[in-house]
């Protein structure tokens, strides 16, 4: 019988943020704390490290006088974290457009600055303890447009080999066959993302964690869409989200999925008398439900708005579902 180790939690897309909406008295944001929280204390209690796949925060570009009220108790609790939480920027982190050239200021940089428990990979590398060895874990942050991705992915790959375990790879973006809550799908072809890409990663690599898309599946052999942890988007509803622990059993490395225990969900209403509680996040039942798949096309994803626009004209899209895909296309604050 080999060994069965624990290795780091993982966690992705906690998207921290004064919501505009469910957070009378900031309890949206505060539960949110509160999970940040737990996972804090669960990494000590297990004595691993937290690795995070990116979207700390959600606002890219502002955060409000009152969610900056609370940067000191997210400080606090990171700072209570023994071992280290090892993250890479999303593009929520970013206010500007992020080459590997010209980085984007980032509130994971930040974050580092205020607290030593945070360590943010730039296209480098952090060595998991796993056992009496250390697992290479290699991340790069969110790219726009990939640019640069799969040139720096083959580098890193070759600096960072670790024996006699393969190195772990931490991205932020979208692999063809991502699949997000609600209809959503991706089609095959993403954005400077080469057809043998996640062949390439698969093999090369013991284990492959992305951020970025919020539900957590599997995108083939050893490649983990991390997932967000609850539940942020209407389109989530019915989802069930959770968290993952980082494995290592013999040479294998792997991950295993936590369901969240206690997180506020979507919840439609038809009438106000069925709304019976103020923890969950209840919703009118519209018809306005929209499906989009393969945006842009059979088989490509849409990054452009000339390619949307495009969409909305071919396929007929009314203005009221416009604006439903806009928002979630935007992921902004709803
Ligand atoms: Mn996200």
């Amino acid at each position: 019988m080999t060994d069965k180790k624990l290795i780091a939690i993982v966690t992705s897309d906690i998207h921290l943020h004064d919501w505009k909406q469910f957070n009378i008295n900031n309890r949206r944001l505060e539960f949110q704390l509160e999970f940040l929280k737990d996972l804090v204390e669960e990494a000590n209690d297990l004595s691993v490290p937290i690795v995070f796949g990116g979207d700390l925060f959600h606002s890219a570009k502002h955060l409000t006088n009152n969610f900056l009220s609370y940067l000191p108790e997210i400080v606090k609790i990171l700072s209570r974290l023994e071992k280290p939480f090892v993250a890479i920027s999303g593009n929520h982190d970013m206010s500007h457009v992020n080459t590997l050239e010209k980085p984007s200021p980032s509130y994971i940089t930040l974050l580092s600055k205020l607290c030593k428990k945070v360590i943010e990979l730039k296209s480098s590398v952090y060595p998991l303890p796993c056992g009496d060895a250390h697992i290479n874990l290699v991340g790069i942050p969110y790219l726009d447009s990939n640019l640069g991705l799969w040139d720096k992915v083959k580098e890193l790959a070759k600096t960072f080999s670790s024996k006699p375990l393969k190195p772990i790879l931490l991205l932020h973006t979208t692999l063809p066959g991502a699949e997000d809550n609600g209809d959503f799908k991706v089609g095959d072809l993403v954005e400077n993302i080469p057809e043998d890409f996640k062949e390439y990663v698969s093999k090369t690599f013991s284990l492959v964690l992305i951020g970025h898309v919020h539900k957590p599946m599997s995108l083939g052999d050893n490649i983990i869409q991390i997932g967000s942890p609850y539940q942020l988007r209407v389109s989530d509803i019915d989802a069930q989200l959770g968290y993952q622990y980082l494995m290592n059993e013999g040479s294998r490395i792997y991950t295993t999925f936590s369901p969240i225990k206690y997180a506020p969900i979507f919840k439609y209403y038809s009438d106000e008398s069925e709304i019976n509680d103020d923890f969950n996040f209840w919703v009118k039942r519209t018809s306005n439900r929209v499906t989009i798949t393969g945006l842009g096309g059979n088989n490509t994803v849409v990054s452009s708005k000339e390619a949307i626009a495009k969409y909305y004209i071919d396929n007929d899209i009314n203005k009221v579902k416009q604006s439903l895909i806009n928002r979630y296309l935007n992921d902004i604050d709803d």
